[in-house]
Order: C-alpha cells, then sequence, then structure tokens
C-alpha cells in the first residue's frame, strides 16, 4: 500500500480522528511528512480537518476516483484489485489492460478510467462511458481455465456484480445471459470478456466492466434500453464505495472459480436470472436459434431447447428474451 492509502486507511478507521504523531509513528516518517501528505491529500478533493485536540479527521471524500483510496477501503484481497490504477482518460480500459497483460503483470490488477473515448461492447460496438459518471474498468486474470471454461467467468461476474449493487444500493438487477444486468427491463451493466488464448489453456482473460451510476440523461439512442442506478434509486451514489464492492465481492467469485465451485456460483447465477425458463432467440453469427433458455451447463454455456427438441449450447451470440 501507499503512504497515501495508508492515511486515508487510518483516516477512516479513526472517525473521531487520528494524531499526527501516531500516524507518523504507524507510516515511519516525520510529522512533517505526515502534514505534506494531508495537504497534498486535500488539494485532490479530500476534506481533511486538523486539530490540536483531535488530530487529523477524514470529513468529506471527492466524487472521483482514487487509486490509493481505491486500495485503503478494499484492504487485502486474494487476487482482485491487489494494484489499483486510475486514468483520467483513457481509449479504452481494456487496451490499457491488454498492454500490462502483454507486459507480464500479475494478475488481479485494476485499471479504472473515468472517461473512455473508445469504450467498446461486444463485436466492436460502442459502450458510452461519460465522465464521472460510471465505473468504467478492466481486470486482468490468469486462471487455469481451458478457453471454453472462460464463459464462467463471465458468470461469476455477474453474480458478484449483482451483490454488489445490492449490497450498496438494495437494487436487484436482473441477470441476462451472458453479459447483463438489467433493472425494469433495461441495462445497467455490461460486461465484456476478452482472452488470449492457446488451443488447450488461457493466457490471460481481460474482464472490462461498465456499470451506469449516476447518469440522468443518456444518448437518445440508448434512452429507451439503459438506466443508472442513480436514476433507479433516486439518490446518487457513491462510486468508490460501489467499486470497492464490486472489487471484494468478484474477489471472492475468482476465489470460488479457482476452487473449482463453480456450481456454487451458478447456482446463484441461475437464481437471479432473468433468461432461464423463458423463451428466447439467440443470434449467433447469421445464425438464429429460437427456443427455451433450461439451463447453464458446467463451463457456464446456456442450454437452450429449441423448437424441434434439441438441446443446443450457446457460448455467444445475443440473447433476446422473447414475449
Ligand atoms: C457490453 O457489450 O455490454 C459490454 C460493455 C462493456 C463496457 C466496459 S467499460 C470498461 C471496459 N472497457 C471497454 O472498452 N469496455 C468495457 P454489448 O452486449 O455488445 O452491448 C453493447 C450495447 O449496449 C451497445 O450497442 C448499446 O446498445 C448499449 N450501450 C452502450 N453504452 C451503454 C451504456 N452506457 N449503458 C447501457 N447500454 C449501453
Amino acid at each position: 500500500m501507499t503512504t497515501d492509502a495508508k492515511i486515508l486507511s487510518a483516516l477512516r478507521a479513526n472517525p473521531d480522528g487520528v494524531s499526527g504523531a501516531q500516524l507518523a509513528e504507524q507510516l515511519a516518517i516525520s510529522r512533517a511528512a505526515v502534514w505534506a501528505r494531508m495537504d497534498d491529500l486535500r488539494k485532490v478533493g479530500y476534506d481533511i480537518e486538523a486539530s490540536p485536540h483531535f488530530g487529523y479527521k477524514l470529513t468529506g471524500s471527492p466524487d472521483a476516483l482514487h487509486a490509493d483510496d481505491l486500495l485503503a477501503r478494499l484492504g487485502k484481497t486474494k487476487v482482485v484489485g491487489r494494484d489499483i490504477r486510475v486514468f483520467e482518460e483513457t481509449t479504452s480500459t481494456n487496451d490499457v489492460i491488454e498492454k500490462l497483460a502483454r507486459d507480464g503483470v500479475k494478475e488481479g490488477v485494476v485499471v479504472f478510467a473515468e472517461s473512455q473515448t473508445k469504450g467498446r461492447g461486444r463485436l466492436g460496438r460502442k459502450w458510452s462511458s461519460p465522465t464521472h459518471q460510471g465505473l468504467w474498468f478492466s481486470i486482468l486474470l490468469r486462471p487455469k481455465l481451458t478457453p471454453q471454461e472462460t464463459t464462467q467467468l463471465t458468470v461469476a461476474s455477474a453474480t458478484a456484480l449483482r451483490r454488489a449493487i445490492k449490497n450498496v444500493t438494495g437494487l436487484v438487477p436482473d441477470i441476462k445471459w451472458p453479459n447483463d444486468l438489467l433493472i425494469g427491463g433495461k441495462k445497467v451493466v455490461g460486461i465484456l470478456t476478452e482472452m488470449s488464448a492457446e488451443v488447450d489453456c488461457v493466457r490471460h482473460v481481460i474482464l472490462g466492466i461498465g456499470v451506469d451510476v449516476n447518469q440522468t440523461d443518456f444518448p437518445p439512442q440508448l434512452c429507451a434500453i439503459a438506466t443508472s442506478l442513480k436514476a433507479e434509486a433516486g439518490e446518487e451514489i457513491s462510486r468508490a464505495e460501489l467499486a470497492v464492492e464490486i472489487l471484494r465481492e468478484l474477489d471472492f467469485d475468482y476465489a470460488r472459480i479457482c476452487g473449482g465451485k463453480f456450481s456454487d456460483v451458478a447456482d446463484e447465477w441461475e437464481a437471479g436470472c432473468a433468461t432461464i425458463g423463458k423463451n428466447v432467440s439467440v443470434q449467433m453469427g447469421t445464425r438464429l436459434i429460437r427456443g427455451a433458455a433450461e439451463a447453464l451447463d458446467d463451463d457456464g454455456a446456456l442450454l437452450v431447447r429449441t423448437e424441434h427438441g434439441h438441446l443446443e449450447r450457446v457460448i455467444g451470440g445475443d440473447v433476446t428474451l422473447e414475449k
């Protein structure tokens, strides 16, 4: 943890204040250095009161994402969020992670961007990522899975995101296979899983996640199909608090998958899923399948019973729920 992260962590752990002397001792730096760090934190938007009586007290945090603060709030995780980086603007956070992956960076690193100029969805579709209004981030994973099994990670992301959103906002989104969370039928989260693999083993997986948090309006083409947590909850949501909760829940589900417990994740997924039991049509390239979505298989693929009675295994494509 960086010094700033340790300071923020100590301030949060001591809401009534913590003395400069105590912090200096804990961090093995001088009191003057503590004072200078506080000044720098104030410059990036933290409200930190100081008095000879109570020492330093954190009274407000900026809405901006701050890597040190996210690390401090998250604490120790197994894998996801061991390293967090925040950019004011990128093309796509998946591109940044791709570069880190090629540089050999360890799994678990998370890159957030306050805005993306080329945010993307699947099949090169655009992802709207307005500044400071959502969570646009990607995670590097190096799981010991076969390429077919990586759908498990998208399924696990959906369950983790659903829990995190419920914990922070009280809202309970529906899961739509494979990569959407919806509230009232409108999309609030999109997940883009990109992978680099050999024939039978995965080199790395990039989980790209977009969460619509505090938008009050959307571009015209998205108005009818997208919503934000703020629009649904009726109040501003702390993006930092939500980000930390999401990383914590993702770390939990990633450990479940790496520990061979995908069936637990799948059970939870099915319970929260708006796709299972529904009639669906699935566009896979030029092929269209129609039928009833029955279940997930062991790899996270969707099993669809077609009109002709065959069971089709769907690992990608666009699912539409039929009325
Ligand atoms: C997805 O694709 O839903 C995956 C979106 C992943 C975005 C994250 S943000 C961080 C990381 N970096 C990236 O560059 N991407 C990831 P798909 O299922 O193909 O859905 C894309 C469609 O969703 C678009 O064609 C629009 O119709 C709609 N859409 C675009 N922006 C949206 C938004 N902000 N909220 C809801 N729907 C949106």
